[in-house]
């Protein structure tokens, strides 16, 4: 455990008694919060899912008899877990129980394949992979227990595969939930402890795991409740991933369930599955994806019928979400529209529900806290004027100061005072707003979900028909922005595009990050120093945008 500690960059005292004194920082962990909720909000709902309910003191019961059973496995306060689950109830419960135990969960997507599960077990040295059972996943042509077979030969470190569902060969993470003792004797757990691994969206190969701290994260949860108007009246849809940071925490389900709220679980994030739950349920606030968000608005017309004004805030983030789009969600869905432009690695913006209209449409927020710095700068790291956009640098009560074991990625990522480049092009207003104009790092973000070109690289260039390649953006409608890789074949060969795609889904890469195009080319275009010009790759596809999907 001392190594992972030793490879997990924490914040410099000075800094930890700034936010310890200005009471940002407290003693309560992610695992015993809950505790607190199931005496105040006792017999109040907490998850919904189908027709099943579970009030806070059900909840809080449930996590205690997982925590049983996981501990009765033999894993260890320290060990990494990596996880893979549906939004379901399940999905809150282990992710509780581990933190209950100090077990560091590793937030993999249930969008991921073998090709992420191995690098996330490898890199965390995880002991433990709970994933599910293909009924649960609803990804009828995905077979994940096939997918563990696969991690368990590539990560011999991996003693336990639990699945939820029907387990096969494994163990099932439902006979885990065993009957625990009167008295609980849970490992101590402090607040300046380590809780868990985000994951990077990635700009140099593989995704690097985000170390994240108990108290830094409470505070990011705790921070975003009156930002977003939650309070035990909140019911929250969990339509996007929930592993994600954004659902899980801005403020996500573990700021509803810590305001008294209740969550529910949606088993995808389409109208078809959603609009029935909100007005069933009486949701109030949602959280997507421009691309949901637009597919939600252009829905409308066909679900009239249903009564979907308990809604009051719909979150969006992730990724730029146009203005012309934002502008429609109050008048056709009638409830506030709240921009989030967040980031696993930390700082956090909203806008505020009682912000003037065009702030809500046109800006991203601004950040949770007074604490937050945040440095707007040219290449040269000098500060730009407001309304000019330069890099956005930023450290704070909630920003890590350094990715988990990569001590050479931390010294391009941080600046020596520990700032994080966090890679976006921003303006601020003269109101403080943030105003996200771009990207200056090598990623691809399509919908909200993050590729690395360099990743997806990589894979290409060992099939044997390929001699280079580049995979770059190209513009789209309705999700922002899709990969496409430029192929230099090898020799004479004719490389196809669904033989490459299909070649790069058989080594286990997650589907999203497989470019949805492929171009041949005899050479690629070079920069003044002789490195590929992506710069001029994206603008030679620039005669295919614009073409609606
Ligand atoms: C433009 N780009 C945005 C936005 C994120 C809340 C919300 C989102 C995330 C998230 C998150 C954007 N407009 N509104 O963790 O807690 C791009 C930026 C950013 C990167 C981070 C949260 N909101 N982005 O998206 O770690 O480029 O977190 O640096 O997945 O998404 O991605 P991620």
């Amino acid at each position: 455990l001392d190594t992972i500690y030793q490879k997990s960059p924490d914040y410099p005292e000075d800094a930890k008694a700034r936010y310890r004194d200005a009471g940002l920082w407290t003693d309560m962990t992610l695992g015993n919060f809950l505790r607190e909720g199931a005496r105040r909000f006792a017999t109040r709902p907490a998850i919904v899912e189908g027709g099943t309910r579970w009030s806070y003191k059900a909840l809080d019961h449930e996590v205690d008899r997982l925590s049983f059973g996981l501990q009765s496995l033999g894993l260890l306060k320290g060990d990494r877990v990596v996880l893979q689950l549906a939004n379901r109830a399940s999905m809150i419960m282990t992710t509780l129980a581990c933190f209950r135990l100090g077990l560091l969960p590793v937030f993999a997507l249930p969008a991921h394949r073998s090709h992420e599960l191995i690098h996330f077990c490898t890199a965390s040295g995880a002991r433990a992979l709970i994933t599910m059972a293909d009924q649960v996943a609803g990804q009828p042509d995905v077979d994940f227990r096939a997918l563990a077979r696969r991690v368990i030969r590539a990560c011999p470190g991996l003693e336990h595969v639990l699945i939820d569902g029907t387990p096969e060969e494994f163990t099932s993470l439902d006979s885990l939930y065993q009957d625990t003792p009167a008295v609980a004797d849970w490992p101590a757990v402090t607040a300046d402890e380590l809780a868990f691994f985000q994951l990077s969206g990635g700009t140099t190969g593989l995704s690097k795991l985000i170390p994240r701290r108990h108290q830094d994260y409470l505070y990011s949860i705790r921070g975003s409740i009156e930002p977003c108007g939650i309070n035990e009246h909140t019911v929250y849809l969990g339509a996007l991933p929930l592993a994600h940071n954004f659902p899980m925490s801005s403020p996500g389900f573990l700021g509803v369930l810590y305001a008294g709220g209740c969550v529910v679980m949606a088993p995808a994030p389409t109208p078809d599955h959603c609009f029935p739950l909100i007005e069933a349920e009486g949701v109030t606030h949602a959280s997507l994806v421009p691309p949901l968000a637009l597919l939600w608005l252009n829905s409308l017309p066909q679900y009239a019928h249903l009564d979907l004004s308990s809604l009051q805030v719909l979150q969006v983030g992730g990724a730029r979400f146009s203005a012309e789009a934002a502008r429609r969600v109050r008048p056709e869905l009638g409830c506030t529209l709240q921009q989030v432009f967040g980031m696993a690695e930390g700082l956090v913006n909203y806008t505020r529900l009682d912000d003037d209209p065009e702030t809500i449409v046109r800006t991203q927020g601004r950040p949770i806290s007074r604490l937050d710095e945040v440095r707007i700068v040219d290449a040269a790291g000098r500060p730009v004027p407001d309304g000019t956009p330069g890099l956005l640098e930023t450290r704070g009560p909630y920003t890590i100061r350094g990715y988990f074991d990569a001590p050479a990625h931390n010294e391009a990522s941080f600046t020596d005072e520990g700032f994080y480049r966090t890679g976006d092009v921003v303006s601020r207003t003269s109101t403080g707003y943030l105003i996200v104009e771009g990207r200056d790092k090598d990623q691809i973000n399509r919908g909200g979900e993050k590729i690395s070109p360099e990743e997806v690289e990589n894979l290409l260039l060992a099939h044997p028909e390929v001699h280079d390649v580049a995979v770059v953006g190209m513009t789209d409608a309705y999700l922002g922005e899709r990969p496409c890789a430029f192929i230099v074949p090898r020799g004479d060969a004719t490389p196809k595009a669904g033989e490459l795609a299909q070649y790069l889904k058989d080594t286990g890469l997650a589907t999203y990050k497989v470019p949805d195009r492929f171009r041949i080319v005899e050479a690629f275009p070079e920069t003044r120093v002789g490195k590929v010009s992506r710069k001029v790759l994206r603008e030679q596809l620039k005669d295919t945008y614009a073409t609606p999907h």
